[in-house]
């Protein structure tokens, strides 16, 4: 579960590493969390100029003071070791690893970071968009338990698990739902962050709000996106909304009164309140603060 601790992820935006329009915007945005894409946003041809330009960039004035992440292109491809060493050398808070198939591919990337001489504040975010990745959640998900493993997230990539499983994503994403709930149990079970996948229809943000509204329901931290438009909808989805703040505060001040302090479970408006809620409200009420404050 999130707890007060759990850095805040609501929009997480994919920015193409070979697009100074888009590199040039980025700061400016107030996305929780940008991934520098070097992999499918970029054309085979254009990989090694976008890695320099990502190099350039993050080590000037317009790097944005959010999480930052850069996606590479599989370990096991041309570019992927020269991928690692980019990313490496701009000092991200997290890299990225796309078709990742299991945990093998999730220990050979820490192993190649450690080769790096790569401090062990730099995490890993590992791609869940593979039929084998899904079937493999629970290994994949145990290394978030193992304190010598950097695995600290898992992205959701619907885009490919469409592609590779030939599963619609219409309508309302119905047919991927039971897989995305997989992942944000197994992401729960290894106390990793778990994110959504992106929405391609960037101009419809009534459909968009929709759908960040259900995966803030399937409980997810938050949403990738590839469009400013959609950071918005997406911060204003999975931020604690007034109702819920207002019921937070009351669970708290009913445990903090005398008669309350030590029962496990209270009467309020009917409802059974117990121990367990008062952690969700302590959570909530953290969240809407590090909102607050971020928002200043
Ligand atoms: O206002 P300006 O003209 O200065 O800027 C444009 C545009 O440059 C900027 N913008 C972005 N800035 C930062 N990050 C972005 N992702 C981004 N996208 C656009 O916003 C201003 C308005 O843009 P626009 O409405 O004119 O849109 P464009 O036609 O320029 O761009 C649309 C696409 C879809 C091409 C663009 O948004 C994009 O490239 N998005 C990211 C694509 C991507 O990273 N794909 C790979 C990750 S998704 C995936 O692999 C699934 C797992």
């Amino acid at each position: 579960m999130q707890d007060t601790t759990s850095p805040l992820r609501r929009s997480v935006l994919y920015v193409p590493a070979s697009n100074d329009k888009a590199l040039a915007k980025c700061a400016s945005l107030a996305c929780d969390t940008v991934i520098f894409d070097l992999e499918d946003a970029v054309a085979p041809e254009r990989k090694p100029a976008a890695r320099e330009r990502l190099r350039e960039f993050l080590a000037g004035d317009g790097r944005p003071g959010c999480e930052v992440v850069v996606r590479i292109n599989a370990l096991g491809s041309e570019w992927g070791t020269e991928d690692l060493l980019a990313a490496r050398a701009v000092k991200p808070d997290g890299i990225l690893l796309p078709k990742v198939n299991g945990p093998r591919d999730i220990l050979d990337a820490d192993a190649a970071l450690d080769e790096m001489d790569a401090p062990r504040s730099v995490k890993l975010w590992a791609m869940i968009e593979t039929a084998r990745a899904v079937l493999n959640l629970g290994p994949i998900a145990e290394l978030g338990q193992n304190p010598a493993a950097r695995l600290a997230c898992l992205v959701a990539g619907t885009n490919d698990l469409a592609r590779e499983t030939g599963m619609s994503l219409a309508p309302e994403r119905g047919y991927m739902t039971p897989f995305l709930l997989q992942m944000v149990m197994a992401g729960r079970a290894g106390s990793l962050g778990v994110i959504d996948g992106v929405a391609n229809d960037f101009r419809d943000l009534e459909a968009f709000g929709r759908a960040c509204q259900d995966a803030r329901a399937m409980g997810f931290d938050g949403k990738t996106l590839i469009h400013p438009a959609q950071i918005g909808p997406a911060n204003a989805a999975f931020a604690p909304q007034p109702t819920e703040v207002a019921e937070a505060r009351a669970i708290v001040a009913a445990f903090a009164l005398p008669e309350n302090r030590e029962r496990g479970a209270i009467s309020l408006e009917g409802r059974m309140v117990e121990r367990l809620h008062l952690d969700m409200a302590q959570t909530l009420l953290a969240r809407a603060r590090a909102i607050e404050e971020k928002q200043q």
